[in-house]
């Protein structure tokens, strides 16, 4: 059972449990959001992880405990949890599709159910067009409203996946793939591989001469679960996270164009199509033609590039967003890489909603050889996280001081926050609290529905107070996928406003990393990036294994051209704690 079902089953737990009423019921219901919040982030299969070490390699994950690890040890074995049946039978509703959707929780899905009948996402759109809900006590035209437009969002997103799931996936199997010794090479291709933050569906490419092997060995993956096409040179398969995934299997000659090709984008495509064009070849999927039909093209993509007189290019960059003009005068920029960032500047431990300590956030932190680390907890107004006061805080820092002193000499622990942006733009701490701190992160995180001008100058006033080192999520969008993450859209801010405030008070916009946010993203960074600020790239990790989804701002701040020297955390720790002390 992959991790995405798994994580699903216990969040569904934990929504059923929420409308059970015994003493210990809280503690319970977050422990199972705890422990899915970590398995549908992890990088690697619990499954495998419960092959290799038992129960008891499960237990040194991060938020999963006893009970947690044999739950997933039932469900590993058996398919099925019989503790989630069981709830099942009380609740028989399709819990996790129905919470999926913004503005519905646990007991509001069930009351719907007691009041008519709404067991899944069918019967809840049906109940809106009619219009039942607004009726209902405790309801009325705004939630049915807010019901109509989750519904909605969540349907604009259905189908895509995010990035930071599928990616794992698709490396996991690349690399089956090649280890089979039937291939000479194999790789990624398609809006993975430029990294968008959602994907429609996987594309691998290989060269082999074993057609059939190669074939017989791809569609019988432990990650697929239905073939749909089989061929010597085609197979697509569907694969058990509910995404689609082709496989091409190409001639060495071809695999340069197939690369170019099936990376694509299609737009940008069409345009390097036009330039083959207009040197008198042709350019397909199956290679780069000269005027007498020969196939100059090659196994490397790099090599189709340059026959066209252009540079190769970042598949980032290729949006056709001016890029292939860039190419042909040879000046595509040298952008921001993984190896180059040197931090990590908004991370979350468990004194409020994450799942590690401090010291073990800091210790992941040197293992993937940063110079520095942030510890960014919420403040108290975001109650649900448990954030702290300014007295949490000061007690805080003491800590903080101690684990400094045990790290000494591995790495630079900064001391932060991440701060609300309370309606009136003001800060949730006091001044004094916020000056003691080396890395001041503030969001957005309530009263999401003010007016765009509302909401920019709230954002601006907090600026003003001249304590912010870095904006959080800049719009609070949220990705949906069809079952675990709820959607949010962007709440209304003039964010080239917001980014010209940046630049006079020394603000940083941050790039968070955490898949389903992706905020800034590819074309809010162009939006704003002509202006002297930095770009801080940042996991929001709430558990070690967060945070690896640094690639994946990485990645998006590739997608919006951004070079080193725009990324905050790319700078040494000397040039960066005078950009923060400012
Ligand atoms: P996705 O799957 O929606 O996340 O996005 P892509 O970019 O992976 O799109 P996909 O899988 O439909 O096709 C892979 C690549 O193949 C695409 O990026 C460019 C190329 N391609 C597909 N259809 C066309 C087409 O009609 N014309 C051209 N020039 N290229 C195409
Ligand atoms: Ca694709
Ligand atoms: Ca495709």
């Amino acid at each position: 059972m992959d991790n995405k079902r798994i994580a699903e089953i216990l969040n569904e737990i934990a929504d059923m449990l929420s409308l059970e009423d015994y003493p210990t019921v809280r503690f319970e219901v977050r422990a199972y959001q705890k422990a899915a919040l970590m398995i549908s982030t992890l990088q690697e299969p619990v499954e495998e992880i419960y092959k290799k070490g038992g129960t008891k390699a499960l237990m040194e994950l991060p938020g999963i405990g006893a009970t947690m690890s044999k739950h997933i040890e039932e469900l590993v074995n058996t398919g099925t949890l019989k503790k989630y049946e069981q709830l099942k039978k009380k609740y028989p509703i399709d819990m996790a599709s129905l919470t999926a959707i913004t503005g519905l929780g646990a007991k509001r899905a069930i009351l719907l159910y007691k009041k008519l009948g709404v067991k899944n996402r069918e019967d809840l759109k049906k109940a809106v067009e009619e219009h039942k809900i607004r009726g209902l006590a405790g309801f009325g035209d705004k939630s049915e409203e807010a019901i109509r437009q989750g519904l909605q969002l969540l349907e604009a997103s259905s189908g895509r996946q995010m990035l930071g799931y599928v990616l794992p996936i698709a490396e996991r199997m690349v690399e089956k793939i090649r280890k089979s010794g039937l291939v000479e090479n194999v790789m990624i291709a398609g809006s993975a591989r430029r990294m968008r933050e959602t994907v429609g569906d996987l594309d691998i490419l290989a060269i082999s001469k074993k057609n059939e092997e190669v074939m017989d060995f791809f569609t019988k993956m432990d990650e697929v679960s239905k073939i749909m096409l089989k061929g010597p040179t085609k197979s697509t398969v569907f694969l058990k996270i509910g995404l689609s995934c082709d496989l091409r299997v190409l001639e060495p000659l071809s695999f340069g164009a197939a690369m170019q090709y099936f990376t694509g984008s299609k737009d940008h495509n069409i345009q390097v199509r036009q330039i083959a064009v207009s040197k008198g070849y042709k350019l397909n999927e199956y290679g780069l033609f000269n005027k007498r039909n020969k196939n100059i093209g090659g196994p490397t993509e790099e090599s189709i590039y340059e026959k066209l007189g252009m540079q190769w290019m970042p598949p980032e960059m290729r949006e056709a967003r001016g890029e292939v003009k860039l190419a042909q005068e040879h000046k595509i920029p040298k952008l921001v890489e993984a190896q180059e960032i040197r931090g990590d500047l908004h991370t979350h431990t468990k004194e409020t909603d994450g799942v590690n300590s401090l010291e073990e956030m800091t210790k992941a932190a040197v293992d993937l050889g940063y110079e520095y680390f942030a510890t960014t907890n919420h403040s108290k107004s975001e109650y649900i996280a448990r954030g702290m006061d300014d007295k949490g805080f000061a007690a805080y820092f003491k800590k903080v001081e101690k684990v400094r002193k045990g790290m000494e000499g591995t790495i630079s622990i900064l001391y932060g926050a991440e701060v609300d942006i309370l309606k009136d733009g003001k800060l949730d701490l006091k001044n004094e609290t916020l000056k003691r701190m080396d890395c001041v992160v503030a969001g957005v995180h309530t009263n999401f529905n003010m007016s765009q001008k509302d909401m920019t100058n709230r954002v601006i006033r907090a600026f003003e107070t001249g304590l912010v080192n870095v904006f959080a999520h800049p719009t609070g969008r949220l990705i949906g996928d069809t079952q675990f993450h709820r959607a949010r859209a962007p709440y209304a801010i003039d964010l080239e406003k917001v980014a010209d405030s940046a630049e006079e008070n020394g603000v940083a916009l941050e790039i968070n990393a955490f898949p389903n946010r992706t905020d800034l993203n590819d074309t809010n960074i162009m939006l704003v990036s002509g202006r002297k600020i930095f770009f801080s790239i940042d996991t929001d990790a709430h558990s070690t294994s967060h945070l690896q989804f640094m690639r994946y701002g990485v990645g998006t701040a590739r997608r919006g051209w951004l070079t080193k020297d725009r990324v905050l955390n790319a700078l040494p720790l000397k040039s960066l704690q005078k950009i923060l002390s400012k």
